[in-house]
């Protein structure tokens, strides 16, 4: 299996692994147990263990296991595929809708403003599989406050590329493509919410969703868009790709839930990558985020807006 990556060094020769392991471990970032505002005691008794089992995904595991059906259905078509065709430089981003600052952005123009932050989070497909990445990237809520959304916008639609020549799975009917997502407002400017520009130090590769993906730790994956051309302001509720394709599997909100099973199969437990092939490990209400974001949701029953 032929894998082009940025260059021929091998990533753990850039940004050491253990660099990311040994400082979790220090800052006793069990599972993000600090931001997650846990318990002094808890965070302390939990995270010898918890650094240990949540430890990153490795650089090859991240970059050769992913769904991006842009460029094919199977876990190992994006690796082999997409560094082929997708031309991440240059790259526009459209940000437009209900705000007062629309614009069309050069990559290197939207992301240079801000500070590129570290951030380790589980990764929870709805496939009940998961991984835990250390990405770098930047706030949403800044790119979105820079817009100044109006009152009336309520909503942050997403939009991928189109363009079947670097993504030539979307000659192939199997979403109606371009593949968007949405948010509501107040999910959108969560602090926990990203675009990614990197994982592990380096740019995110092509079959990540380079140049520029969203990443929102406490949604299924399918929530985090790749490779973002657009980004609008709507009064409406945005319409979203799986939502599309299959209403009654893949709702709008999609938070990790292990209480509301996928029709076809269980959310309770899930798959590391990584694991041995017969380890389970219990999912998490909101992927083990509920302490930041259960408020979001207050009131709401989560069943009917899965
Ligand atoms: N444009 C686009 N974004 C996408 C997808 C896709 O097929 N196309 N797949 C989603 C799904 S189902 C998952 S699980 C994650 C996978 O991200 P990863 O390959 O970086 O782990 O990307 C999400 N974003
Ligand atoms: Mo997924």
């Amino acid at each position: 299996m032929l894998i082009r990556r940025p260059d021929d060094t091998r990533s753990s020769e850039i940004t050491p692994e253990r660099d990311y392991l040994d400082r979790r471990r220090f800052l006793g970032l069990a599972a993000g147990a600090v931001a997650l505002g846990a318990p002094a005691s808890l965070a302390a008794c939990s995270s010898a263990e918890a650094a240990q089992d949540d430890k990153p995904n490795s650089w090859e595991e991240i970059t050769t296991y992913n769904n991006f059906y842009e460029f094919g259905t199977d876990k190992s078509d994006p690796a082999e595929n997409a560094p082929r065709t997708l031309k991440p430089r240059p790259w526009t981003v459209q940000i437009d809708g209900l705000c007062a600052r629309p614009g069309r952005y050069a990559y290197d123009d939207l992301v240079k403003p801000y500070r590129v932050e570290h951030r380790t989070y589980r990764f929870r497909c709805v496939e009940a599989w998961s991984m835990v990445i250390p990405w770098d990237g930047i706030p949403l809520r800044q790119v979105i406050a820079r817009a100044q959304p109006q009152p009336s916008a309520r909503y942050v639609e997403f939009t991928t590329l189109m363009d079947p020549v670097q993504m030539p799975g979307e000659r192939r009917q199997i979403l109606d493509w371009p593949y968007t997502e949405g948010l509501r407002m107040d999910e959108a400017m969560h602090p926990l919410a990203l675009l990614a520009t990197g994982i592990y130090g380096r740019p995110l590769p092509a079959q990540n969703g380079a140049p520029l993906r969203l990443v929102v730790p406490w949604k299924y994956g399918f929530k985090s868009i790749k490779s973002i051309v657009r980004i609008r302001f709507t009064a409406q509720q945005p319409a979203t790709a799986w939502n599309k394709a299959a209403p009654d599997e893949y709702g709008f909100y999609a938070n990790v839930n292990p209480q509301v099973d996928h029709p076809r199969w269980s959310q309770a437990r899930e798959r590391r990558i990584g694991d041995g092939w017969f380890r389970r490990r219990d999912t998490l209400p909101f992927n083990g985020y509920a302490e930041q974001v259960a408020s979001l949701y207050r009131g709401m029953d989560l069943r009917r807006f899965f």
